[in-house]
């Protein structure tokens, strides 16, 4: 188990990964974008995966230093792929804990990020999760508001594992869902569980929402996906969350 001081060591020390993830269209197999996932490299553990200390990190504080620093990765790592190829669009998304959202510096910090970096707002993505949209509703809305208006989309990440109830969807200035791989997983189950997701696609072309799927592992789940209509996907069977080095090569050769 890993302690709160080892932590804010590590985090010190910059002893974490970006990985990323394609996402991509389902019909072309293009790349549009990416979503990064941090890791930490433990120098005795090795390469540990979020759950083993995200929540840990939002527990004791130690996301706001974490959070920047993934922040700031991520659109360095932006920046430099948008330099080496020239005129393809990539979006990055980048997952960020409502604990970070709490920060009054959050925003003010990410506008100052990027004029630093000089990338883009419009290539990059948030992922929230329905936790967001449990709290504060006016300032949740006036903070979605701020964020998108540089440009910024935002994602209800996990959608449908929450609390959350569907009319928060029309209420909040979102960009798009994510559908949770618990869904895609029931896929090619039968004919009930598939109605869930074709639910939740038909749910979001109704709020004008885009809709992008997780998880996706074989190719049932793709065609039942592309048939209801959702065409960014992002699962195993198309390329597991990788180094920045290689997907560089995945950017430019094509999956
Ligand atoms: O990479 P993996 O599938 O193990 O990630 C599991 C979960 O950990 C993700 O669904 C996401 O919720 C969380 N996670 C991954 N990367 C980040 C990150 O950079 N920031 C935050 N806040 N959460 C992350
Ligand atoms: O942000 P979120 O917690 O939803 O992150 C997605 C997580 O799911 C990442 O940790 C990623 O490694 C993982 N993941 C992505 N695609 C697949 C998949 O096809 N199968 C499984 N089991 N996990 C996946
Ligand atoms: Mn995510
Ligand atoms: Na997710």
């Amino acid at each position: 188990i890993q302690t709160k001081s080892q932590l804010k060591l590590a985090v010190q020390r910059e002893q974490f990964e970006l990985f990323y993830q394609p996402i991509l269209n389902a019909r072309t197999l293009r790349i549009v974008g990416v979503e990064a996932l941090v890791r930490w490299n433990h120098p005795e553990r090795g390469l540990l995966a979020p759950i083993e200390f995200v929540g840990l990190a939002e527990e004791t504080g130690t996301i706001l230093p974490l959070g920047a620093w993934i922040l700031r990765t991520a659109c360095k790592q932006l920046k430099s792929w948008q330099d080496a190829l020239p005129g393809v669009p990539v979006l990055v998304s980048i997952n960020v804990s409502s604990k970070q959202l709490d920060d009054a510096n959050f925003f003010p910090d990410l506008v100052d990020l990027l004029a630093e970096i000089q990338v883009d707002a419009r290539s990059l993505q948030i992922e929230v999760t329905e936790t967001m949209l449990l709290k504060d509703p006016e300032r949740v809305t006036a903070l979605f508001a701020q964020i998108r208006k540089i440009g910024i989309r935002i994602a209800l990440d996990d959608f449908g594992t929450g609390y959350s109830s569907l009319s928060y969807l029309e209420k909040y200035p979102i960009d798009s869902l994510k559908i949770d791989k618990s869904f895609v997983d029931r896929l090619g189950e039968g004919s009930t569980k598939k109605n869930i997701v074709r639910m939740i696609i038909d749910l979001a072309r109704d709020l004008g929402l885009e809709v992008f799927a997780e998880g996706i592992q074989n190719v049932h789940q793709s065609d039942a996906l592309m048939e209801y209509g959702c065409n960014l996907v992002q699962g195993y069977l198309y390329s597991r969350p990788i180094p920045a080095g290689e997907m560089l090569l995945l950017l430019t050769q094509g999956l």
